[in-house]
């Protein structure tokens, strides 16, 4: 049935609902039968959410990319003096945000200028302002960064970001788990003990979180692999994760290399994420990295979620991204049914809302 044999042995561990090793997972990386794994990662797929895929109404505030670190793949990331550097004011923040989105993303740079307070008020009025959007803000990295200008415990800062109306971490700042890649790609970053130990500690306090793994530079496919394992392993001690999100690298003028993954790459890495992350409810095709065309094709290779409306998305544009910056919800509904799925609209916990043809529907069957 499969042209590669070593997908046999897979194939009836997915049927058995059984656990599949990182040895096992390896060899795919180099499979020449794509469609193959696609079919595999497709049935669990469909096993865990059939013909749905999700998408979410949000938009994305980067209040500032000045920042302390210079990561070398980062073309994000400002000085203070450059002409591209920018801090946000509380109203330019505010005024991005409004009553019709479900989710706002709140990332950005380690200001050292800013105080915690800053950032603490930017979750708190944003909630206050408009309590029925859910703020998802702030990576395992500024975190760390908030729990040492601070000098406090990583705890503390969640809890008070949460008293605040913080709903769930965004999965940023992973990178990748290797410390031979964190030496070479960014050394003064938090690397792979810490960032767990913050969404750890966030799944403790009912902060869910997301997950990322940033592929197609140095890294090798075993450093890919042991970066899933040690994603799994954590969401089998907590299950805090929401989500899985494999980030393409974009090489912008960082260049680390010449060009972006080829599309293949990145379906293999979908479901590859999908097979081997058993305990996942969500793999992400995230379309501003991988674009439109290769972002719904991963929808047949274990995705279930696109992403959302994103707005006004920096961090990848910084870096030459091809997609666009921002898609109509229309649009986002287009891409899945061409996709031949079927559109569902979710809040950032992954909760469904019925559409207004369902909710209609519903009040028909009523009557
Ligand atoms: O941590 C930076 C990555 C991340 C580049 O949680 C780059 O729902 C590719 O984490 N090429 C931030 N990637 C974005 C992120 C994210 C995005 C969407 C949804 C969610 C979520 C999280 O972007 C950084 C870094 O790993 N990044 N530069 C680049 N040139
Ligand atoms: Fe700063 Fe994040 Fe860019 Fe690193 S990746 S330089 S921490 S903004």
């Amino acid at each position: 049935m499969f042209k590669d044999s070593q997908l046999h042995p897979i194939w009836a561990k997915v049927q058995r609902q059984e656990r599949v090793s990182p040895e096992e997972v390896l060899p795919l990386f180099k499979t020449q039968d794509v469609l193959g794994l696609g079919k595999i990662a497709n049935h669990i797929k469909e096993r865990k959410t059939g013909d749905r895929v999700t998408y979410v109404v949000n938009r994305q505030i980067n209040p500032t990319n000045l920042c302390v670190l210079s990561c070398r793949f980062c073309d994000y990331a400002s000085k203070k003096g450059r002409p591209n550097a920018y801090s946000m004011t509380m109203e330019e923040i505010l005024s991005k945000c409004s009553p019709e989105l479900r989710e706002v993303h709140i990332v950005g740079g380690l200001n050292h200028e800013w105080p915690f307070e800053q950032y603490l008020k930017i979750v708190s009025e944003v909630h206050k302002k408009f309590p029925n959007l859910q703020v998802k803000a702030y990576t395992a990295v500024e975190i760390d960064f908030f729990a040492r200008i601070e000098k406090c415990s990583v705890k503390e800062i969640l809890s008070r970001l949460k008293d605040a109306g913080l709903m769930c971490l965004p999965g940023g700042g992973a990178e990748v788990f290797s410390e031979r890649v964190r030496k070479s790609l960014f050394p003064f970053k938090i690397g792979a003990p810490r960032w767990l130990e913050i969404h750890k500690a966030a799944h403790e306090l009912g902060i869910r979180s997301n997950s990322t793994l940033l592929y197609g530079h140095m890294e090798t496919f075993e450093e890919r692999v042991v970066h899933l394992k040690k994603l799994r392993d954590l969401q089998d001690e907590t299950g805090g994760f929401l989500s899985f999100i494999p980030l393409a690298y974009q090489p912008g003028k960082t260049k680390v290399v010449d060009r972006q993954t080829s599309a293949i790459d990145d379906l293999r890495t979908i479901a590859i994420s999908r097979i081997f992350l058993d305990n996942f409810d969500h793999i992400k095709s995230y379309w501003v990295t991988l674009g439109e065309e290769t972002a719904s094709m991963a929808l047949a290779f274990g995705a279930d979620d696109l992403d959302g409306t994103i707005f006004e998305e920096r961090i990848m544009h910084a870096a030459e991204a091809a997609s666009p910056v921002g898609m109509a919800k229309e649009r986002l509904e287009r891409l899945i049914r061409s996709a031949s799925r079927v559109p569902a609209e979710r809040d950032a916990l992954y909760k469904i809302y019925p559409s207004s043809k369902d909710i209609h529907n519903e009040r028909l069957a009523l009557a």
